[in-house]
């Protein structure tokens, strides 16, 4: 994949703590993408991060449903919602990013989820896509016109961040070695990427970027 500094933008999608092993939605080798982002970073001029950002009261949260457990579902804006443990939560330290992970670079943090009825995977969208972040918006301010995507959890947030950034028609692509996938069931980072494949996303690892 050809690209240029000018009109290409890194998303580090979030690699907050509650996704890494001790955190409460904690993604099976989360804490390895760390290293790999940071030297990744290098090679961009822009660079944004999305942070998952859920009021205590989140519609996701299997706490907020008596007698509901993590994994069952539930209907939340329409759609099937799986129900999630309390992550996130806006001020805790599970919301915060990974202490090793290099901000200084960041041009912006677009937050997601703060509306507690309907999730919001993409950093673009809500899952029912009503509500936007700006994201979009925001990289076509800055002349954006291609992406590359990494960080957690391939087969939530950065499928949906990925497949919204495709759809809105910036050329992208997923830098594998820098994602984990939750894996609720164990094909689930494998059929992630397959879908994105199939949506026109290139598929690629850090080093040929
Ligand atoms: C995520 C589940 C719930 C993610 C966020 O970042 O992939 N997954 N909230
Ligand atoms: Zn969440």
């Amino acid at each position: 994949m050809d690209w240029n500094k000018e009109n290409t933008a890194l998303i580090i999608v979030d690699v907050q703590n509650d996704f890494i092993p001790g955190g409460s939605l904690a993604v099976h080798e989360g804490d390895q993408v760390v290293p790999v982002i940071n030297v990744l970073q290098q090679k961009f001029k822009y660079i944004i991060a999305t942070q998952d950002f859920h009021p205590a009261d989140h519609g996701s949260f299997a706490a907020n449903h008596s007698g509901k457990k993590p994994g069952e579902f539930i209907e939340l804006a329409g759609l099937t919602q799986i129900l999630w443990p309390v992550h996130c939560v806006q001020g805790s330290k599970g919301a915060e990013f990974h202490p090793d992970l290099d901000q200084s670079q960041w041009i912006a943090v677009f937050q997601k989820g703060k509306n507690p009825e309907v999730d919001s995977y993409s950093g673009f969208f809500d899952n029912a896509r009503r509500g936007d972040t700006g994201l979009g918006d925001y990289l076509k301010s800055k002349g954006i016109k291609q992406v590359f995507v990494c960080g957690l959890a391939l087969d939530y947030c950065v499928k949906f961040t990925a497949l919204d950034a495709k759809s809105l028609g910036f050329e992208t692509a997923l830098i594998v070695d820098a994602t984990r996938a939750v894996n609720l069931n164990p094909k689930d980072g494998n059929s992630a990427i397959d879908e994105m494949e199939k949506a026109g996303i290139t598929i690629l690892t850090s080093k040929e970027v």
